[in-house]
């Protein structure tokens, strides 16, 4: 039975991994912040499971800022892999949080990095690092793992650092060390301030009688969206390969915010034109304007595919959303038809 560490447990892609492991025999290991409130609402389907006979995800206090605890931590479950996934992830807060923003996306990874040297004297492990497709920035065209990085935020400069930091363990010191260039991926456990939930759960809102207005940025800006369930799965696979190795995982389809928009304004029959302001204070110093990724190599390779296009994916998020104020997603044909 393998073990696995996770970091950023609690994240959206922190509780697909877990159950994607724990469904593959893992015993799962989770670092979570200790929080004034319960910060573990995105794994309680794995809480609840009531065939569970062993604890199959077990969760520890400490914070990947803090490599004596984390040392403590491996040295004591030995894990056969590690997933790095904690950062602050929020591109347009990372402008705010510039300092911490990159203690925790690039000195975290390099403190658990130096952690998992050390460990692998005793016994091999290999590293996942969570590395985005905001590294590419201003890089225009398909992107794939030989295209140029250009950061274009304090958020994308720390994790082009940790990028590199990972491949250098790999071939200084011969740690299996890989990163997964992930591009955009959304699910209904997405953190409410990215733009795809934060319209699905504003336009829930809205048709609960909650709400009356949603207020976005840039609308313009285009991304390569897909489903975090299906990337967790290509997360595992790079870890599963005969050699560490860096891959491009996307869709390789783009759309703009207001492609997304408009799709779920359509889905549920409002008019985007009478409950959406434009809101500077969401545009940040510098955008990204354009993301595109060429998956070929994890096609070839992993033998992974994007299963969830894009407009399944919203009609997912945005019946979960309408769920939770109480509304029924079958009162809109169009909702209904699309998720079939
Ligand atoms: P997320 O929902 O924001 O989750 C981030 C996780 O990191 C949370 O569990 C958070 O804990 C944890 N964390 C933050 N600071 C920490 C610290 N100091 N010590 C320990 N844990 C800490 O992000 P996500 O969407 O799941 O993304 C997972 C990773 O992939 C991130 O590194 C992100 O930058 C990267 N990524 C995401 C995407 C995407 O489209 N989702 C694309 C490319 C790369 P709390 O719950 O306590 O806040
Ligand atoms: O949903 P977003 O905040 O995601 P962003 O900035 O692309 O970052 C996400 O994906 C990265 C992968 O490329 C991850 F590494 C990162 O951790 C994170 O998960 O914004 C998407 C686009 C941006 O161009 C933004 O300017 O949507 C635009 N936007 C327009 N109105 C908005 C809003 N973004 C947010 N968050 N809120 C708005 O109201």
């Amino acid at each position: 039975m393998k073990t696995a560490l996770i970091t950023g447990v609690t994240g959206q892609d922190g509780s697909y991994l877990a159950e994607l492991l724990i469904g593959k025999g893992y015993v799962v290991h989770g670092l979570i912040r200790r929080a004034s409130t319960f910060n573990t609402h995105r794994l309680s389907n794995i809480f609840q499971d009531p065939h569970s006979d062993s604890p199959r995800l077990v969760l520890h206090y400490g914070d990947i800022l803090d490599s004596d605890s984390t040392a403590t931590l491996v040295h004591r479950i030995e894990p056969d892999e590690v997933y790095n996934l904690a950062a602050q992830s929020h591109v347009r807060v990372s402008f705010d949080m510039p300092v911490y923003t990159a203690e925790v996306a690039y000195v975290g990874a390099l403190r658990l990095l130096e952690v998992l040297r050390n460990f692998s004297g005793r016994r091999p492990v290999r590293f996942y690092q969570a590395s985005s497709s905001e590294m590419y920035g201003d890089t225009r065209g398909r992107l794939s793992e030989t295209s140029p990085f250009r950061p274009r935020s304090p958020y994308a400069i720390a994790k082009v650092a940790a990028y590199w930091q990972t491949v250098n363990y790999r071939e200084a010191y011969g740690l299996f060390a890989a990163n997964g260039i992930l591009f955009n991926h959304e699910s209904p456990r997405r953190g409410e301030t990215f733009v795809t939930r934060k319209i699905t759960r504003g336009l829930a809102m809205i048709l609960a009688g909650r709400e009356r207005a949603l207020y976005l940025g840039n609308l313009e800006a285009r991304r390569d969206w897909g489903f975090a369930g299906d990337y967790v799965d290509a997360m595992w696979r790079i870890l599963q390969a005969d050699r560490p190795d860096d891959f491009v995982i996307a869709t390789g389809a783009s759309h703009s915010v207001r492609d997304w928009l408009r799709l779920c304004c359509d889905l549920v029959g409002l008019d985007p034109e009478r409950i959406v302001s434009i809101d500077r204070r969401y545009f940040r110093p510098t955008e990204v304007d354009a993301l595109e990724g060429d998956p070929s190599k994890a096609e070839r390779l992993l033998g992974w595919k994007a299963q969830v296009r894009f407009e399944r994916l919203a009609a997912m998020m945005l019946a979960s959303d309408l769920g939770d104020f109480g509304v029924d997603p079958q009162r809109y044909p169009e909702l209904a038809e699309r998720l079939g």
